[in-house]
């Protein structure tokens, strides 16, 4: 029987691109996100390579989340393999002008959320065995940028949660590992200036940024190694990117 993925935000950037990469490789797929018609175009184009099963799911919504994984149906029931996905980037102001209700969806949806969707699932990981929880964080969990405030604390809490759960899965055999993507291509930025695809466009303008598909192959690659390897935290930059975001602020002449 193949093994089965549980993807949150399959409906775009990183969860589409993982979708496709793990259908290619044979592997069942459970793909959630908010978007409905997204999922169901998803499943129609994947369906022909693997059993593909669809939730819509809103990953703030701790009932819905801990209903969905209750009501799987057989044999998407046995999920080896969680993708922790879903999550975003809200505003860019410092902290001092930014707005309570973009820090409380950051908030709601990269930790809580998170964390609802990991606490739903680690029964069954652990009872299927050899499979791997893959958190999305972001070099942003290490390295600040004027405007990264909440964002990046966000990401510091999923590597750190990652870290702890190491600690707890000890000797269940299920692997745990904090991705942490630098600037890559997708809707983020369009999310995170509210719609704003103007601005969303600079920030890639010349940039050279990854690719969904770079961090898919980064994530079904960790997924996949033997079931004594586990790579506890893997930072992925575009080789254009250096750090560059971290600002000084210099004397007035
Ligand atoms: P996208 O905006 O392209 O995709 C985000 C996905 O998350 C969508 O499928 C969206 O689906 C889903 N999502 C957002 N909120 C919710 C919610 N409340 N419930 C369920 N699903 C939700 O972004 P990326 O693919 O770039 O980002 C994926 C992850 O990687 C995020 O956690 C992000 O923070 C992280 N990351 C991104 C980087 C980048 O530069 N792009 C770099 C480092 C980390 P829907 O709207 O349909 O619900
Ligand atoms: C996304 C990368 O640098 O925009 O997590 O915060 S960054």
């Amino acid at each position: 029987m193949p093994n089965t993925v549980f993807i949150t935000g399959a409906t775009a950037g990183f969860g589409a691109a993982c979708a496709r990469k793990f259908a290619a490789a044979g592997w069942s797929l459970v793909l959630t996100g908010r978007r409905a018609e997204r999922l169901e175009a998803l499943k129609a184009e994947l369906s022909a390579q693997c059993a593909v099963h669809t939730i819509q799911l809103d990953v703030r919504d701790r009932a819905a989340v801990l209903a969905a994984v209750a009501a799987l149906p057989e044999p998407f029931s046995r999920v080896h393999t969680l993708v922790n996905n879903a999550g975003l980037a809200q505003g860019l102001n410092p902290a001092q002008t930014s707005d309570l209700d973009d820090w409380d969806r950051m908030i709601d949806t990269n930790v809580k959320g998170l964390t609802y969707c990991t606490r739903a699932l680690l029964p069954t990981l652990i009872e299927v065995g050899g499979g791997t929880v893959v958190n999305l964080a972001s070099v942003a969990a290490r390295w600040p940028y004027p405007g990264g405030n909440v964002y990046g604390a966000t990401k510091a809490f999923v590597r750190q949660f990652s870290y702890n759960l190491r600690c707890d899965l000890a000797g269940t055999g299920v692997r745990v590992t904090s991705i942490e993507p630098g600037m890559a291509e997708s809707e983020f930025s369009l999310v995170r200036f509210h719609g704003d695809e103007k601005k969303a466009a600079s920030i890639y303008k010349g940039a050279h940024p990854l690719t969904p598909e770079d961090i898919a192959e980064t994530i079904f690659w960790v997924a996949s190694l033997p079931k004594h390897v586990n790579i506890n935290s893997l930072e992925v930059m575009p080789t254009t990117q250096a750090w560059q975001a971290l600002g000084i602020t210099r004397d007035a002449e």
